[in-house]
């Protein structure tokens, strides 16, 4: 019966493998001060059916929310959709996956392991830690 129930697991997570395409993705550099940063990627979307991204963890932070910046100020979100055939960029300004309680500092260079928890199942990516110029982020914490 165990035996049974796992290989019964072991089938539903070899079918449960999101069609969602991640491309550069990228996690901000921050001074080592700051306890937070964020992650940016396109999410493509190649199934026929639309796709929600519900959740995000990393080793790296206590917390991972999704996060949208609009107006200026940033909100927490409680799924990122992305239609069938269609793209979404996180972005600074826009969507991006927020890392909260930075367990240590990110050096340019390094690279930030991010599971990705779709309604279909998780995707885990490596993001470099990029610099960034812009640092409108920043001003909300
Ligand atoms: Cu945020």
């Amino acid at each position: 019966m165990r035996n049974w129930l796992v290989g019964l697991a072991l089938l539903g997570s070899a079918f449960a493998q999101p069609k969602v395409e991640v491309r550069d993705a990228w996690v901000r550099a921050v001074p080592p001060v700051s306890k937070v940063s964020a992650a940016y990627m396109v999410l493509k979307n190649n199934g026929d059916k639309p796709e929600k991204l519900l959740s995000a963890s990393s080793s790296v932070a206590h917390h991972v929310e999704l996060h949208e910046t609009q107006d200026g100020k940033m909100r927490r979100v409680k799924f990122i959709e992305i239609p069938p055939g269609s793209q979404v960029e996180l972005k600074p300004g826009g969507y991006h996956i927020m890392l909260i309680g930075l367990k240590k500092p990110l050096k340019e260079g390094e690279k930030v392991s991010i599971t990705l928890h779709f309604e279909s199942g998780k995707l885990t990516v490596e993001a470099p830690v990029k610099k960034s110029e812009d640092t409108e982020e920043h001003h909300h914490h």
